[in-house]
């Protein structure tokens, strides 16, 4: 099984860069929201049309497809031993609102165009190689990120949740993905976990999204605060209990944690607070919000998390509000990434005459639940500025161009090993 003579192997492996170029600018189309900006939520009509444009492209790369019950799609390329674990590729091309258009985009279509580079050089996998088109890895339409590789990875309490769980405009998940086209006449999700040792491999390429290395340790909060609400004008202030001021007060406390932990590794925001009955002249009787916290230590982590609720308890006290929610959505450990594919994603970058460093990813991708289930690595390229989930991100088509190489190689390594 060895490949081509290495020299003659790596000249042969030729990306057609400005297709990969033109299928993201076309897939970015599939967008509920102007131009340069996307955004493309889970089930979305919008989310349909871009995963049928995708599967259309597995076809034409040779790849025999097929999708789950939640809407993981495979498309795969049986080696010569085809009853062999598998080694996977893959990313997702969901968007959250107003954000950009290579954010996951360039793990999947980028997954592509590696398989057609390693067909165009006559190459032929041992192992089958096969791309996932995970799932809403974004938490935007059910609150929950990386929801189709943590199903994937067999997560029970996901599982169930799914079947419980509505949107903001109460629709059901399951209702969604009939929508969809998914879920057809099921109702037990753990059909979608993977067997155990399905894959051998996993590696996914992403945009960076800002440098540093290892990998990442996030958790997000949903808080509701509750209280009497009136009229803005006419109860004095003694009488009030603000709950959109206690929100205000509890996310000033959410970034006075993470810069009391002692390390520029903790983050935290609040990306959504939601204020009922939403008038500029009624006091807010309700308030949600939702935190994302993340750490490179766990332990650093969980202990903001621990502040948090404190805070949240705190200000119940101080300003008569009610607690209505706490709810720890996620509080996910770390992944590493395993030394064998870091060995043939170093290699292959040698060998294409590239330089690499280690690097941690402070976003969360898929990656980080299929490293429960196989030996998993990250190849990132760089993106303009580190700038993502906005419509100035950008990655250049030579970037490109290079992480699909290092892609390529490094897939053709792992079918061989
Ligand atoms: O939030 C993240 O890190 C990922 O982009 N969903
Ligand atoms: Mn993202
Ligand atoms: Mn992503
Ligand atoms: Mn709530």
């Amino acid at each position: 099984y060895a490949i081509h003579e290495p020299h003659s192997f790596l000249s042969s492996l030729s990306v057609d860069a400005q297709g990969l170029q033109n299928q993201i600018d076309e897939l970015s189309s599939f967008s509920d929201s102007p131009a340069p900006s996307v955004t493309r939520i889970l089930y979305t009509d919008k989310d349909v049309l871009a995963r049928r444009y995708v599967k259309n492209l597995m076809g034409l790369a040779g790849l025999s497809v097929r999708e789950d019950a939640v809407g993981n799609i495979f498309g795969r390329w049986d080696g010569d031993e085809p009853e062999l674990a598998a080694v996977a590729t893959g990313s997702h091309i969901d968007a959250i609102p107003y954000s950009g258009k290579y954010d996951g985009v360039v793990g999947v279509l980028g997954a592509i165009e590696a398989i057609n580079v390693l067909k165009r050089s006559g190459f032929k996998p041992r192992r089958p190689l096969e791309i996932i088109l995970f799932t809403s890895e974004e938490p935007t339409r059910f609150g929950i990120g990386c929801l189709g590789s943590r199903l994937l990875s067999g997560s029970e309490s996901l599982a169930d949740a799914l079947n419980k769980a509505a949107d903001s405009q109460n629709i059901s998940f399951l209702d969604a993905a009939r929508s969809a086209g998914y879920a057809k006449d099921v109702d037990d999700l753990s059909s979608v976990f993977l067997k155990k040792g399905t894959y051998s491999a996993f590696v996914e390429l992403h945009i960076e999204q800002g440098p540093i290395l290892e990998a990442e340790a996030p958790a997000s909060l949903k808080v509701d605060f509750e209280g009497n609400g009136g009229h803005a004008g006419a109860v004095l202030m003694p009488n009030r209990n603000d709950a959109g001021l206690a929100a205000a007060e509890l996310a000033l406390a959410v970034e006075k944690h993470v810069l009391e932990s002692g390390s520029i590794d903790t983050v935290g925001t609040v990306g959504i607070l939601v204020l009922h009955p939403g008038a500029i002249n009624s006091i807010p009787s309700k308030a949600h919000i939702e935190i994302d916290t993340r750490d490179i230590d766990e332990k650093r982590r969980n202990n903001v998390v621990e502040k948090i609720h404190q805070s949240a308890l705190r200000i119940t006290k101080t300003r008569g509000v009610k607690l209505s929610e706490f709810s720890i959505i996620n509080q996910d450990p770390p992944a590493l990434s395993s030394e064998a594919v870091i060995e043939a994603m170093q290699t292959a970058t040698r060998e294409l005459n590239l330089s690499s460093k280690l690097m941690i990813s402070r976003a969360y991708h898929d990656s980080l639940f299929m490293a429960r289930v196989s030996p998993m690595g990250m190849i990132f390229i760089p993106c303009y500025k580190g700038y993502s989930h906005k419509p100035e991100e950008f990655a250049s088509i030579e970037d490109m161009s290079n992480g699909v190489k290092v892609l390529a190689l490094t897939l053709a390594k792992l079918s061989l090993q």
